[in-house]
């Protein structure tokens, strides 16, 4: 990729589109084809095309597509399947149609099977049945692998998917019931500080483990591997270190200086117990994350407090 390459980020508006796309403009790439005119709704194909031949982006990172935390998951798996279902099919065979050199998808750490040996290894994806709680997006997302695995056998396309693990950083959703666990937790924390509430209610035993990864670190692996990374083969980019969620829940207490207590609900689901990634392929490329989980948090809330209080949800 050359700074005046032709790059589009297919869900400019999701927490990964967002920070890949300030990850881009800060690294100076002038070709991004992001506000040159409003984006299409990815989920209609024909519209889809009909902007990639306008603009005939070279490279196209694929960030589209719905998402949402395990209660979400849980409350709206149609919707979250079908969106990120239509959004792949339009997006990766206008990619292929339009000539794009290379396209990366991004895929979720939920498509491994639930009881996948840990640390999670590509070669495990369909090894087993995936997590209930998050099946119907999962199976979407190992849709749009295959399809990229497809165009590449077929027609030769230079495309490939990335495993991200937890993603959270600004621009994330930040509702209480949608959003993912840290986002959340930050909202819940935030609001009981302000209320003076005596605790704050956390989903699950606390006991589940989940590997983090700031959003800013994950735009800058996929713009990396985007420059150097041309097989077959997904590839997993994670922070290299997980937590408990009652171990997240304290470090969210700290960051926000939440005095109260944490309380567990174990009434709520956990889903995966355990989600931790084996990223040797990234590392050996020589990537390794830059932001130290406590400062991704700090900023992570900050960036929360800059939103009006009407609008502390980022509903995308
Ligand atoms: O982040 P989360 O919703 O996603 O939940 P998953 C992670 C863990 O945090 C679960 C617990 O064990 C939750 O029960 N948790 C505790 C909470 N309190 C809260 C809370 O207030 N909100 C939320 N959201 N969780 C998702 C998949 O699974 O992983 C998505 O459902 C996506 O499809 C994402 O793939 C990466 O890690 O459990």
């Amino acid at each position: 990729m050359k700074a005046d390459s032709r790059i589009f980020v297919a869900g400019g508006d999701t927490l990964i589109g967002a920070a890949i796309l300030r990850r881009l403009a800060a690294s100076g790439h002038e070709g991004i084809v992001n506000g040159r005119e409003p984006d299409p709704d990815l989920a209609d194909g024909a519209r889809t095309m009909a902007f990639f031949e306008r603009n005939a982006p070279e490279f196209v990172f694929h960030a589209a597509g719905r998402s949402g935390g395990i209660r979400e998951n849980i409350d709206r798996p149609a919707e979250l399947m079908r969106d990120n279902l239509l959004v792949a099919e339009s997006v990766v065979h206008a990619a292929w149609k339009c000539g794009a050199r290379k396209l990366l998808y991004l895929a979720s750490s939920c498509s491994y099977p639930r009881a996948c040996p840990q640390p999670m290894s590509v070669g495990s994806l369909m090894s087993g049945p995936l997590e209930p709680t998050n099946e119907p997006y999962a199976m979407a997302k190992l849709a749009g692998v295959s399809l990229c695995s497809a165009y590449r056998a077929q027609y030769g396309a230079r495309f490939f998917s990335v495993f991200p693990a937890n993603a959270f950083g600004p621009f994330d959703d930040f509702r209480a019931e949608s959003g993912h666990v840290i986002p959340a937790l930050i909202r819940k924390m935030h609001e009981a500080k302000v209320a003076g509430r005596p605790f704050v209610e956390v989903w699950g035993t606390g006991k589940p483990r989940r590997e983090f990864v700031y959003a800013d670190d994950l735009a800058d692996a996929c713009i990396f591997l985007m420059r150097n990374y041309d097989r077959p083969e997904p590839v997993n980019a994670g922070g290299g270190e997980t937590f408990s969620i009652g171990e997240i829940a304290e470090l969210i207490r700290e960051a926000v200086g939440y005095r109260g207590l944490i309380r567990f609900d174990p009434s709520k689901p956990d889903g995966m117990p355990l989600k931790s990634l084996d990223a040797g392929e990234l590392t050996a490329m020589g990537w390794r994350p830059a932001t130290p989980l406590r400062e991704a948090l700090a900023t992570t809330y900050e960036w929360f407090l800059t939103l009006s209080p009407e609008v502390r949800c980022h509903a995308r």
